[in-house]
């Protein structure tokens, strides 16, 4: 997938803005996806769910700064993620439905958290952009 250099400056401009928040927004995506959509819970049996937790927030940090890896390296998605896409799909085996779920809740929390920024071109670029992680990470099914 490549991105115009409108789309890379959406991207980054988010981002800017999340990467000092990661836990929060992090977090707070989790619980979002927890709550709207209960199967994706069964992954987490051996974390504490509850309303700001600290596996929430380690969790949700970890994720996000992912994300930003990713930001970090728009045309070459693939390498920046390769040995995460390796773990979710050798070792976690997540059903791939579940990316989609998780991505709607990011772009849900950055709508919140940024609404003057989060424009309708802002949310098409990152759409495309977290469905291009997503498709990373369920890459290596099989
Ligand atoms: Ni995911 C671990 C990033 C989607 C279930 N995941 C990680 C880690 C990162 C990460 C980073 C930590 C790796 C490490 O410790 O080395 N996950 C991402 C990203 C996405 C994603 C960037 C998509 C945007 N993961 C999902 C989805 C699920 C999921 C959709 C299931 C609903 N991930 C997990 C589980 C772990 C995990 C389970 C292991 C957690 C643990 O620490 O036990």
């Amino acid at each position: 997938m490549t991105f115009s250099e409108a789309e890379k400056a959406a991207i980054v401009s988010i981002w800017d803005k999340v990467s000092g928040h990661v836990e929060e927004i992090g977090a707070e995506s989790l619980e979002r996806l927890f709550l709207s959509f209960p199967t994706s819970k069964t992954y987490f049996s051996h974390f504490d769910l509850s309303h700001g937790s600290k596996d929430l927030k380690r969790h949700g940090g970890k994720v996000v700064e992912a994300i930003g890896n990713a930001a970090h390296h728009l045309d070459n998605i693939d390498g920046a993620l390769s040995a995460l896409s390796d773990l979710h799909a050798q070792k976690l085996k997540v059903d791939p439905g579940n990316f989609r779920l998780l991505s709607h809740s990011i772009e849900v929390t950055l709508a919140a958290h940024f609404p003057k920024e989060f424009t309708p071109s802002v949310h098409a670029a990152w759409d495309k952009f977290l469905s291009t992680v997503s498709s990373v990470l369920v890459s290596k099914y099989r």
